[in-house]
């Protein structure tokens, strides 16, 4: 019979290592303590009355909901009885230090895609770990490249942990019997051939003319320029995005539009962008904003949004080699989003 390990024995060999992937370990462990009450709050649903608005609005602007706030309170209470030296959440404004002689800097997003859970479908935690630098706020300024560990935890049909450490995915999912967390994939690697896209095709109209070019080529399918015919996926819950690509590849597109308040795209770099990039690549695949590495980008701010494209890396490219050759449909304000040579317009 197949040995699945639980978490916590699948780390101890990494903790003994050294003391910052001791420090490390301890962070995940905390992590998965939370993501576990975590799941058993919103698996009981209606039941436990988390659906309503607390009345709150995050440094997004968003509407926080009831299981936001406990999501962000059990995430941050977890972070703090380990070795954390600053802490960057989506629902709080500024980064808030816990003890500025620990080792590490964690940016969390507590509940990834909250407003799904109406629909009961799947949603998540979402978290980047990085040795501190010089001091624990600036450490957040660095590129995603500092990272040494990320991972999301995602409340679906089963609860699991995608966790990328040690240059490697692993999966885990959390056994309901014993409460633990066991290792059900190990090296994960993004399948590279999938003709599978991803993308809130809502908002075509606002789309630079890159993504478009790209979309339509994927929809013009066998007799198009790909040459062949594509699938399209949605579920509008990045965590499931991201675990659907690991599972079976294709390319998730969120870019910049022209919509107001979306010319820097709408997902957060630091606890959104980074940590799935860094599972992608730890896992073979890729992530890109169209115009760069998303792990060569640093923050200019805790919660500053950047564009998008992850998954099977001939796909990332692809879409990223659009860009280089279509002209944009706006200008972003502070950075050349787009170039300018029209191909697809
Ligand atoms: P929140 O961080 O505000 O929950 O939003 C993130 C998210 O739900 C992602 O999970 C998802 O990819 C995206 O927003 C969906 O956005 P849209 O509703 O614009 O398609």
């Amino acid at each position: 019979m197949e040995i699945r390990p639980a978490l916590h024995a699948y780390l101890e060999w990494p903790a003994q290592q050294n003391p910052m992937r001791a420090a490390t370990v301890a962070v995940i462990e905390a992590l998965a303590g939370a993501a576990i009450e975590l799941a058993r709050t919103i698996a009981a649903g209606s039941l436990a009355a988390i659906g309503g608005e607390s009345g709150g609005i995050n440094p997004d602007g968003d509407r926080q909901k009831t299981i936001d706030i406990i999501a962000d309170r059990l995430m941050r209470d977890a972070l703090r009885t380990a070795p954390v030296a600053a802490v960057v959440s989506e629902e709080m404004e500024l980064p808030e230090v816990l003890d500025a002689d620990a080792p590490l800097c964690v940016a969390i997003d507590p509940l990834d895609g909250s407003a799904n859970l109406e629909n009961n479908i799947s949603v998540g935690t979402i978290f980047s770990i990085r040795p501190k630098t010089r001091d624990a706020i600036s450490t957040f300024f660095e590129p995603g490249t500092a990272q040494n560990a990320a991972g999301c935890f995602i409340y679906g049909p089963q609860t699991v942990l995608v966790l990328a450490f040690d240059q490697c995915v692993d999966c885990f999912t959390l056994d309901p019997r014993t409460g633990e967390f066991v290792l059900t994939g190990r090296d994960l690697q993004v399948p590279p051939d999938t003709p599978e896209f991803a993308i809130n095709a809502s908002n075509r109209r606002h789309w630079s003319g890159a993504v478009r070019g790209y979309i339509d080529q994927c929809l013009a399918g066998v007799n198009g320029e790909r040459g062949q015919d594509y699938n399209m996926r949605w579920i509008g819950s990045l965590v499931a995005e991201a675990y659907r690509i690991l599972m079976r590849g294709g390319v998730f597109l969120y870019p910049a539009d022209a919509r107001q308040g979306y010319r820097e795209g709408r997902l957060r770099l630091l606890y959104e962008a980074h940590p799935i990039a860094l599972i992608m690549e730890w896992a073979g695949g890729a992530a890109s904003s169209g115009r760069a590495r998303i792990l060569e980008l640093s923050a200019r701010s805790p919660h500053q949004r950047v564009p998008l494209i992850m998954g099977s890396t001939r796909a990332v490219r692809d879409v990223d080699a659009v860009h280089l050759t279509v002209e944009p449909l706006f200008e972003s304000s502070d950075a050349p989003l787009f170039a300018r040579r029209g191909l697809f317009r």
